[in-house]
């Protein structure tokens, strides 16, 4: 703990959190399926290699040098692959949700492939890694990814020294790299541009390194992906709903059991996250099916449609109505946070304001950028506002200057729009094409939900798809890993392919 008055306020909210986690993932927003518990589909056995804790003390502010508070951040390791000592650290970034363990996915493969050690820190202030008891607007003025870069970076030199410790060596630096998905894809590029002598490369998988402020690509791309009948299904319902509303039939919320959102938008945004978890996830029949075949019977389309916002994605899925609700994202205890955390980091840092385009929607056009603007007011209060020019000017967008970082996207997915668009030697993206191939699909295989063990790519729809990438990503970071190798890490000798995996 540190020395100034506020950090009486700072506790290690364990044991508080042991009692009230839920995992509550921000699935409506681009998350992982969520945990098992919340929905029938995040359950499997073997989901995790290991969900042992392990704690270290990170400092609150990099940036103001007098400010020495500290808190306890939570992290994992997993050493069974380990070619120890001298096999390089995978160092799996967790983003923006309660980070509960090392996910048995495709990284586990890799990680044995290489003789990995796999390491992964939560995010500061999600799940159990949060600095404050209470997360006031004023408290979570340290959250932001230019704080979670430095963590990253002051965890990696701190577990560099205990792997040290461990095989009792001193200065041993070994070969690491990082990986993440989604906004911990972004965090994976940035780690790689902002501190390139501490990893030897980057996977960002759906990295969107781009903050969008009005992004209707988002909502476009739902369309591409559902293709022209289901999109007209999607585009009628929202007219229907649209059309209760107007009337001041609110009884159309019950239909979709979500009485309690009393904001319009609020509703509308449910909705419309609702279809476009269906593409980012690898499962669009689930919601494509039924529309296309209401339509060709002339059965209730609206009903249809609330039969899968209510069986699949708030029964199945495990999506909760509550997050939608903004007097529910006031609530600034910990355990009830992680929609909060996050949309607090969109209204400061990264937009991504899934508006309405102007032309051919399937959600509502009152989900415009108004309504983002009010949520943000209603939610911290007047002074937040996310400033995608100056988040663009530090990190460059899609004109990213890293290197040695591979982009893969799901072409079904909505936010590869603001990942890495082009292609070059130093960074290669990747499009993985097949029609269930979504958000994170290198590192998760498709569907995402229910959870496939080691990433299995056989349910893709075109598992060479899926493989083939995966083969170009495991040969740039075998080509990385030894380039880094001949610079001074790690003095193990080659053997054929530096790194044993001749083989793949
Ligand atoms: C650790 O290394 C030092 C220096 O080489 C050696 O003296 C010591 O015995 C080693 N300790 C263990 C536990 O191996
Ligand atoms: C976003 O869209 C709104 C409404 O269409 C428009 O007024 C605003 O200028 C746009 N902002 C940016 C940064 O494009
Ligand atoms: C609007 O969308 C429709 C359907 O995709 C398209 O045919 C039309 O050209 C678009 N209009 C404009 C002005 O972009
Ligand atoms: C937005 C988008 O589609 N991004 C890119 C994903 O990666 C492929 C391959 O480089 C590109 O063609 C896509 O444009």
């Amino acid at each position: 703990m540190g020395s100034s008055s506020a950090a009486a306020r700072l506790v290690a909210v364990a044991a508080l959190l042991v009692l009230l986690a839920r995992g509550g993932e921000p699935v409506g927003l681009w998350l992982p399926p969520p945990e098992s518990g919340s929905g029938d589909l995040g359950a499997a056995a073997d989901r995790y290699l290991t969900r042992d804790e392990h704690w270290m003390s990170q400092t609150l502010d990099h940036f103001n040098p007098t400010d020495h508070r500290q808190f306890k951040q939570r992290y994992y390791e997993f050493l069974d692959y380990f070619r120890a000592p001298n096999g390089p650290v995978f160092l799996y970034i967790c983003g923006e949700a309660s980070c509960n363990g090392i996910g048995n996915n495709y990284l586990a493969v890799m990680a044995k492939k290489f003789g990995a050690a796999l390491v992964s820190p939560e995010h500061r202030y999600y799940g159990k890694s949060s600095p404050f008891e209470s997360l006031t607007t004023e408290n979570l003025r340290f959250l932001s990814s230019k704080q979670a870069l430095y963590d990253l970076a002051v965890f990696r030199q701190y577990y560099q020294e205990t792997l040290n410790a461990k095989y009792n060596r001193s200065g041993a630096d070994n070969s690491w790299f990082v990986f993440g998905g989604s906004y911990a894809g972004a965090l994976s590029a940035w780690f790689r541009l902002k501190f390139p002598h501490l990893t030897c490369g980057s996977l960002a998988s759906s990295g969107v390194v781009l903050a969008v402020y009005n992004f209707t690509d988002f909502d476009k791309q739902i369309g591409d992906s559902a293709g022209p009948e289901c999109k007209e299904a999607l585009q009628e319902v929202t007219k229907l709903v649209d059309g209760q509303l107007q009337s001041g039939r609110n009884s159309v919320k019950q239909l979709f059991g979500a009485p309690m959102l009393e904001n319009d938008g609020d509703f509308l945004y449910l909705l419309a996250d609702a279809a476009a978890i269906a593409f980012q996830y690898g499962n669009p029949d689930v919601l494509c099916s039924p529309l296309v075949e209401a339509k060709k019977s002339g059965t209730d389309l609206m009903e249809t449609f609330a039969h899968y916002v209510k069986d699949y994605y708030i029964g199945k899925f495990g999506a909760s109505v509550a997050s939608y609700d903004q007097q529910y994202l006031k609530n600034t205890t910990p355990a009830e946070s992680s929609y909060r955390l996050w949309w607090y980091q969109v209204c400061s840092e990264v937009a991504f304001f899934q508006v309405a385009p102007k032309n051919d929607s399937i959600r509502s056009a009152k989900i415009d950028a108004r309504y983002h603007l009010d949520l943000c007011r209603n939610v911290f209060g007047e002074g937040v506002y996310p400033d995608v020019f100056m988040t663009n000017l530090y990190y460059g967008g899609t004109r990213i200057a890293g290197s040695k970082i591979v982009f893969a996207n799901g072409s079904q997915d909505p936010w590869r729009h603001a990942s890495k668009q082009k292609s070059s030697d130093e960074m290669p993206s990747y499009l993985i094409e097949c029609k269930n191939c979504g958000h994170c699909s290198d590192l998760s295989g498709c569907p995402q939900a229910p959870s496939n063990i080691e990433g299995d790519s056989s349910k893709c729809s075109s598992p060479e798809a899926l493989n083939k990438v995966r083969k170009q990503i495991v040969d740039h970071i075998d080509l990385w890993l030894s380039e880094c190798q001949d610079q001074g890490h790690d003095k193990e000798p080659s053997l054929g392919s530096r790194w044993g995996i001749a083989t793949l």
